[in-house]
C-alpha cells in the first residue's frame, strides 16, 4: 500500500511535470505585443520579427508575439514606449537607447557626442562590464532586458550644403529625437534643433519643414531618404545607438522558468544576427548600402579624423555637462574599456 502510493504519487508527478506547458501556466496570454519604432524594412524591425519566430518555434506557440512597429503602441509617441513597457501597455520591445534615456539617464552614455570611435568601441560597451551594469540599471527600472542589438552610428543628412565643419551646420533645421542631449549636442553645433518622432519625421523633411537629420545608414537606405531631399550625407559616427531586447517584468514573471530561458536565448541568438544585419554594407569589406547611396545621386562626405576632431572639440561642453549625469564613474569605466578594447 505504502509502496502504491509512492508509486501512485511520483507517477502523478510525472503526468504532472508532463502537462506542465499546457495547464501550469493559464496565465500566458494568447499574444504579446512587442514594440518597435521601426518595421521589417529595417534591421531593428527584422531583429524584433526574428526575436518573435524564434521563441514561437522553440515554445511550440505557447509565447505568441506580436510585433508592433511605428511605436503605435504609444501612438507614434516613441520616447513613452519604456514608461508604458514598465505600466505594461507594452510586454516586450527591443528598443532604442535614445528613445528610453529620457526616463533612464544612463543610457545618455551613448550619445556623448564623439565617445564611440568605432565599432570595436561599441562592442566594448554593449558585451562588457558597462553592457552589464546598464543591464542593472535597466532592471532596477522595472524591466527585464535581455540583450543588446543595434540601430547604428548615426550619420548627418541635409537638403542644403556639404557639411564638414560646424561652420556649415549653422541654422540648418536638424530633426532630432525628443531626448534633450540631443537638442544640446545640435544646438552647441550651430544647428537649429527641433524635436520630433520618426513617424513626423519624415514628411516634415518631405514638405522642407526641416533641412536635414541624423539617423544609421541601413535606415537613410530603406526609408530612401534621398527621396525626401536628402542630397547630403556626412559620414561623422558621432554616436551609435544600441537597441535592447526587453520584456516587461509582470509578464517575465508569469513564464516558466523553462520558457524564460528559451525567450532569453531567442533574444540572444536575434540579436546577435541583428547586429550583422545593421552593419551589413556599411562596413568593413562590404560597403554596398553605401555606394547605392552614392549612385543615388547622395553626395556623400567621409570626414577626415582632423574634421572629426574639430566636431569633437566643439561638442565637448555637451560631453562634460552630460557625464556628469550619465555618471562619472560609469562613463570613466567607459573610456577605459574603450582606450583598451
Ligand atoms: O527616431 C529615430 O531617429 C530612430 C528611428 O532612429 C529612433 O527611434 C532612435
Amino acid at each position: 500500500m505504502k509502496v502504491s502510493r509512492l508509486l501512485l504519487t511520483s507517477l502523478c508527478g510525472a503526468a504532472f511535470a508532463l502537462t506542465v506547458p499546457a495547464t501550469a501556466h493559464a496565465a500566458y496570454k494568447a499574444e504579446y505585443k512587442l514594440s518597435t519604432v521601426l518595421g521589417n524594412a529595417f534591421p531593428w524591425g527584422q531583429g524584433a520579427e526574428r526575436w518573435a519566430q524564434l521563441v514561437k518555434e522553440r515554445t511550440g506557440g505557447r509565447i505568441n508575439i506580436k510585433v508592433y512597429p511605428g511605436a503605435a503602441l504609444v501612438n507614434g509617441d516613441q520616447t513613452r514606449e519604456l514608461t508604458s513597457m514598465r505600466q505594461g501597455g507594452i510586454d516586450m520591445a527591443v528598443g532604442s537607447t535614445i528613445n528610453w534615456s529620457p526616463q533612464i539617464r544612463q543610457l545618455n552614455l551613448f550619445a556623448l557626442p564623439f565617445l564611440l570611435p568605432d565599432y570595436a568601441a561599441l562592442d566594448a560597451l554593449t558585451q562588457g562590464r558597462v553592457g552589464t551594469e546598464l543591464f542593472g540599471v535597466m532592471e532596477k527600472a522595472g524591466i527585464v532586458p535581455l540583450a543588446w542589438g543595434e540601430n547604428g552610428f548615426r550619420e548627418l543628412s541635409n537638403s542644403k550644403r556639404e557639411i564638414r565643419n560646424p561652420a556649415d551646420l549653422k541654422g540648418l533645421k536638424i530633426r532630432i529625437v525628443g531626448s534633450p542631449i540631443f537638442n544640446e549636442t545640435f544646438s552647441t553645433l550651430g544647428a537649429n534643433p527641433t524635436q520630433m518622432s520618426w513617424a513626423d519625421a519624415q514628411p516634415a523633411m518631405a514638405s522642407g519643414a526641416v533641412d536635414g537629420q541624423e539617423n544609421p545608414l541601413s535606415l537613410f537606405s530603406a526609408a530612401k531618404l534621398n527621396t525626401v531631399g536628402q542630397k547630403y550625407l556626412t559620414l561623422w559616427g558621432y554616436m551609435a545607438d544600441p537597441l535592447v531586447f526587453a520584456v516587461n517584468r509582470k509578464v517575465w514573471a508569469s513564464w516558466s522558468p523553462a520558457d524564460q530561458k528559451i525567450v532569453a536565448q531567442a533574444a540572444r541568438d536575434a540579436a546577435r544576427e541583428q547586429i550583422k544585419l545593421a552593419r551589413a554594407g556599411i562596413s568593413g569589406q562590404d560597403n554596398a548600402t553605401l555606394r547605392a547611396i552614392g549612385a543615388q545621386g547622395v553626395k556623400v562626405t567621409a570626414l577626415t579624423p582632423a574634421e572629426k576632431a574639430t566636431f569633437a572639440r566643439a561638442a565637448r561642453p555637451v560631453y562634460d555637462k552630460w557625464a556628469q549625469r550619465v555618471g562619472t564613474g560609469l562613463v570613466k569605466q567607459a573610456e577605459t574599456d574603450i582606450a583598451k578594447r
